[in-house]
C-alpha cells in the first residue's frame, strides 16, 4: 500500500505523505526548457512522451509520494469542442460557445480527442518510479469549468456582468459537464489513474445557489469516483464552509485552502484532510517555513493528513525550498 492510501483507506497517522498542487510546472527549470520550444500548451498536454517525462520531474527531484499527470482541467471544454489557448503572461482564453457543436460531441469522439492524456497515464502506469507512489488523475469541478467556459478568461478579476443571464445555456453546460467529466474519470481510472482529484479553484465565487453550483455536481462526481473503486479528494478552494461541505459531499479527503482554520476542523471532521501550507510562504526563508510546517503537523499530528499546499504552487518559488519542505516534512518526528 502506497503512504497516501494508508492514510486514506487504513486511516493511518503514522504516516506523513507528501506532494503539492501544481507539483509539475513552471516553478521547475526543467519544465521551463521544454516548454521554451512548445509554444501551444494544449499541444504540449497532448504529447504523451513529453507530459510523461514533465509528470516524472518532481518526482524525480524531490520523491514526492504521488505523482499528477500533466495536463488541464481545461481539457475537458477542449475534448468537447470549444477553442481553448494559453496566451504567454496572459492564461486561459476560450473561444465563442456553439452550443449545438458541444452538445453533438459523441462520447467516442471526447475520448478521441482525448486520447493522449489516457496513454500518458498507462505509461506511467508500468513506470518503476511509481511502483511505490500513487498516481493522480483530476478533473477540474463542473462550477470551475462552468466559469472558464461562459467567461472565457479568468476569473481572477471578477466574473463578467452577464455570467448568470442566460439560464438555459448554463443548464444545460452543467448538464454536458456532468457527463463528460464522468466519461474523462472513467477513462483516467481505467488507464491507471489510483486517485481523482477534484478542483474546484473557483468555488469561492458562489455566493448563491449552493445546491445547483456546488453540493449537488459535485457530489454526483463524488458518487462516481467511488463507485468505481477509487478514492477521490476535493478542493473547494475559497468557501466559507468546509464542515457542511464535507458532510454533505463526502469525499474520501478534504484539501483545504490556507484560510481554512485547521483546529477547527478536526473537532468536527474525522475524514483524512491534505493541504493547507500558504504557497507564499515558500517565498519566505527556510526558517519561516519550517515553522509554518511544523504547525500544521504538529496540530494533524493525530489525524490522518497528508501534507500538501493551499493552493497551487507559485512559479517564483525557488527549488531549494520544495527541497526544504520535503526535508521537513520527513524528518517530522
Ligand atoms: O503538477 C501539476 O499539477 C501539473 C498539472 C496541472 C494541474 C493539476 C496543470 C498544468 N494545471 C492543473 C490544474 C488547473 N489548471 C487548475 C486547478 C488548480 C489550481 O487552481 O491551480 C486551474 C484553475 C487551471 C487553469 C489554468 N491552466 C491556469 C490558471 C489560470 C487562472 O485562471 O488564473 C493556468 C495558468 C493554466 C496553465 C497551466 N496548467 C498547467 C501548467 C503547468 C500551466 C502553466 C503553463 C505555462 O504557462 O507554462
Amino acid at each position: 500500500m502506497t503512504p497516501i492510501q494508508e492514510c486514506l483507506i487504513n486511516k493511518s497517522t503514522k504516516v506523513n505523505p507528501v506532494w503539492l498542487m501544481r507539483q509539475a510546472g513552471r516553478y521547475l527549470p526543467e519544465f521551463r526548457e521544454i516548454r521554451r520550444s512548445n509554444p501551444d500548451f494544449i499541444k504540449l498536454c497532448l504529447n504523451h512522451t513529453l507530459a510523461e517525462e514533465i509528470t516524472l520531474q518532481p518526482i524525480k527531484r524531490f520523491g514526492f509520494d504521488a505523482a499528477i499527470i500533466f495536463s488541464d482541467i481545461l481539457m475537458v471544454p477542449y475534448g468537447i469542442g470549444q477553442t481553448v489557448k494559453f496566451k504567454k503572461n496572459f492564461g486561459p482564453s476560450l473561444g465563442t460557445i456553439d452550443l449545438n457543436k458541444i452538445q453533438s460531441v459523441s462520447e467516442d469522439k471526447f475520448t478521441e480527442n482525448l486520447l493522449p492524456v489516457y496513454k500518458l497515464l498507462s505509461n506511467l502506469k508500468n513506470t518503476k518510479d511509481l511502483e511505490t507512489r500513487d498516481l493522480i488523475g483530476f478533473v477540474g469541478a463542473p462550477w470551475t469549468l462552468l466559469v472558464y467556459m461562459i467567461n472565457k478568461v479568468s476569473p481572477k478579476n471578477g466574473l463578467s456582468q452577464d455570467f448568470f443571464k442566460d439560464k438555459i445555456l448554463i443548464n444545460e453546460i452543467l448538464n454536458l459537464l456532468d457527463r463528460f467529466i464522468k466519461i474523462h474519470i472513467e477513462n483516467q481510472i481505467k488507464a491507471g489513474a489510483t486517485i481523482i482529484q477534484i478542483f474546484d479553484s473557483w468555488a469561492g465565487l458562489i455566493k448563491e445557489d449552493f445546491d445547483k453550483f456546488l453540493y449537488d455536481p459535485t457530489l454526483s462526481l463524488v458518487n462516481y469516483v467511488k463507485n468505481l473503486g477509487v478514492p477521490v479528494i476535493c478542493f473547494p478552494r475559497g468557501i466559507t464552509d468546509y464542515v457542511r461541505f464535507t458532510k454533505i459531499v463526502k469525499p474520501s479527503m478534504i484539501n483545504i485552502d490556507y484560510n481554512v482554520d485547521p483546529e477547527h476542523l478536526i473537532k468536527s471532521l474525522d475524514i483524512p484532510i491534505q493541504g493547507g501550507l500558504d504557497p507564499k510562504i515558500l517565498l519566505s526563508n527556510k526558517e519561516n517555513l519550517n515553522n509554518q510546517i511544523r504547525k500544521y503537523l504538529e496540530i494533524f499530528k493525530d489525524h490522518p493528513y497528508v501534507f500538501n499546499l493551499g493552493h497551487g504552487i507559485l512559479p517564483e518559488t525557488e527549488v531549494d525550498m520544495v527541497y526544504e519542505l520535503v526535508e521537513t516534512v520527513r524528518d517530522y518526528k
